[in-house]
Parts: structure tokens; C-alpha cells; sequence
């Protein structure tokens, strides 16, 4: 692995917790030729009390709602599976983590059908920091506007959160990465303003926040859910609407928001400085706020967190 990140313990695997060198896959699996699994990305964060997961049952609910768009059956309940997670983390002891649950179509059969391929199912956990890079939270992403469009309607289901989806966004960000950006951002089919290789996107300008809906191919993102509900409550208006690429180039702020990107601030796009080439004020704000949610330093009357039990101490 990667990125600063590391093998954990143990990985749940179909119902039990197996040693993280064993959770392995037949090179013959369907999932290695043909994409087809489907996962989540979940963060765990600290709180004064213990390991808090953030938003947990919408994870699996879209987690499960990915599965039966591909028609992938799965023997959990949206409870199990959230048990699955805590159980997880409190296994290998951590009170703050990036978590991974995923299903894939294993087997040994070749062909493209995949009815006949039994499924497995995952979860990881692992530490996984900044995203974007280091600094990215405070001062900001220098990114692109991809030559690379998000799959068009009818295509690829961009709601369903499955491997093969993520073809077009490696394409996206090697390309981004390749020509000294961040990040790319993707737009759909008709060349409206899409997402990024894993963010929804936010703009700003003259204090109202827009966001893509869903028909410009997006993940339905559960960051981007929090945000507007953060932003209504500060107070702004938030607006869901097909944008334009040029509409990027006169904003005052953009950020970025997923699991793994938190609240990402943009401060180019393509070398053309968003606002004053900074985080803005009305990102940092959202940003304070989600972070302080997250982290149990602020009231949550949503109920997104749900407490992870702790370990019991090791001798
Ligand atoms: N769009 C895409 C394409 C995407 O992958 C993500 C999450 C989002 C939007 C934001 O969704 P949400 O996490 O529910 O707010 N991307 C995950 C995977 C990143 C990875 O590199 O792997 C994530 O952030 O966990």
C-alpha cells in the first residue's frame, strides 16, 4: 500500500475476521478480467469519546444500492454490514481509520456473464491521512479540466459505486497528475460540470453555493449530502444545477468533497486562480464545520456519527 498507509490487523472476510496477508483473490476471479465489484469508502475519526463512523448506514445503504444495480445478491442487512465495520475497527484496535468495504464476483469462470460467480465480501480498514496531499486542506488544490468526459447516461451507472467506474477515473487523474495538477475535473457528456476521479464538486459565487445533480453523472456523494445540509444551516442558499466549464473560471470558491478528500479548498484551474488563488472564507467555514461534526467537538443533530467500542486493552 501506499500513501502512508499500512496493513492493519485483520480484515473481516464473509463474516470473520481473517490475518490482513490471507484475505487474498484467485488470480481466476471474475473481478480481475471484468471489474465487477462494487465498494465503499467510510471514514472513522476521533472523538472525545472513542472511534466515531461517520455517516455509517448511508455508506451501506449506497453500498448495497450499488450491489443491486448490478445485480449482485448480498446476504447482508444494511445493519449487519454496519456491524461488520465496528466490529472491524474495534478488532484491530483503531480509533481513527479510512474503511473499506467491498464486494467482488470471485469464482474461476471465464466469461463475461457473472451470475455464476459467487460473491465475496470485505471489510478493510487502514490509516489513510490527506488525500490530496499535505497541505491540501488549508492552502488549496492547483487542478485541471480533464480531457477525459465522465461516462455518459445510459453507460456506465455513475450511482453505483463499482470498480469498473474507476477506469475513467485513473484515466483522469494520470492525466491530471502527468501535467503537474492534483487533480482533474471531469465533465459529463454534454460538457456541464461533473466531478472529480473521486470528489463531487462545489462553486461558489457571490455567497451561493452550486453543486452538480445527479443526471451529470455523479456519484451521489455523502460528503456532498453533509455539505449542503452544513451549508443550509450557516445560512446559505445552496443550489444543485448543470454548470458550465467557464462558470469554474469566474468563481469565487471551489472545493472538492468526499470520504477521502474531506473538504478539499481549490485554488487553480488551470493556472486561472480561483478567487484570490486561496481557501475562501465560506469554504473554510464548511470546512471548520464538517471537520468539528466529524470529530464530536460539535453537536451532531443528524446522528451522522456512530461510536466504535473500543478494544479491550491488550496486555
Ligand atoms: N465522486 C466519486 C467518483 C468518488 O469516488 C467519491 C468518493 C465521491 C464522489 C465522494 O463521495 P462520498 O465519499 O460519498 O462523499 N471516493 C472515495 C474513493 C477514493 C479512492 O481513491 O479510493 C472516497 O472518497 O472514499
Amino acid at each position: 500500500m501506499s500513501r502512508g498507509t499500512g496493513a492493519t490487523d485483520l480484515i473481516w472476510r464473509n463474516g470473520t475476521l481473517v490475518p490482513w496477508d490471507e484475505a487474498n483473490l484467485h488470480v481466476m476471479s471474475h473481478v480481475v478480467h471484468y471489474g465487477s465489484s462494487i465498494f465503499e469508502g467510510i471514514r472513522c475519526y476521533k472523538t472525545p469519546t472513542g472511534g466515531a463512523v461517520f455517516r455509517l448506514r448511508e455508506h451501506m445503504r449506497r453500498f448495497l444500492d450499488s450491489a443491486k444495480i448490478y445485480r449482485m445478491p448480498m446476504p447482508y442487512t444494511v445493519e449487519q454490514l454496519c456491524e461488520a465495520v465496528t466490529g472491524t475497527i474495534t478488532a484491530n484496535g483503531l480509533d481513527q481509520c479510512y474503511i473499506r468495504p467491498l464486494a467482488v464476483r470471485a469464482g474461476q469462470e471465464m466469461g463475461v456473464l457473472p451470475t455464476g460467480a459467487p460473491v465475496e465480501t470485505f471489510v478493510i480498514c487502514w490509516r489513510w491521512g490527506a488525500y490530496l496531499g499535505h497541505d491540501a486542506l488549508e492552502q488549496g488544490v492547483d487542478v485541471t479540466v480533464s480531457s477525459w468526459r465522465r461516462a455518459a447516461p445510459g453507460t456506465f451507472p455513475a450511482m453505483a459505486k463499482a470498480g469498473g467506474n474507476y477506469l475513467n477515473s485513473q484515466l483522469s487523474k494520470m492525466e491530471a497528475k502527468q501535467d503537474g495538477y492534483v487533480e482533474g475535473i471531469m465533465l459529463d457528456v454534454h460538457g456541464h460540470v461533473s466531478e472529480g476521479s473521486g470528489e463531487n464538486l462545489f462553486v461558489i459565487r457571490d455567497g451561493v453555493l452550486y453543486t452538480a445533480p445527479l443526471a451529470a453523472s455523479i456519484l451521489n456523494g455523502i460528503t456532498r449530502d453533509a455539505v449542503v445540509a452544513i451549508a443550509t444551516d450557516l445560512g446559505y442558499e445552496v443550489r444543485e444545477v448543470l454548470m458550465p466549464r467557464e462558470f469554474l473560471l469566474i468563481a469565487d470558491e471551489v472545493f472538492f468533497t468526499g470520504t477521502a478528500a474531506e473538504i478539499t479548498p481549490v485554488r487553480s484551474i488551470d493556472r486561472s486562480a480561483v478567487g484570490d488563488g486561496k481557501r475562501g472564507p465560506i469554504t473554510r467555514a464548511i470546512q471548520e464545520r464538517f471537520l468539528a461534526i466529524a470529530t464530536g467537538q460539535a453537536p451532531d443533530p443528524r446522528g451522522w456519527l456512530t461510536p466504535v467500542p473500543a478494544a479491550p486493552k491488550r496486555s
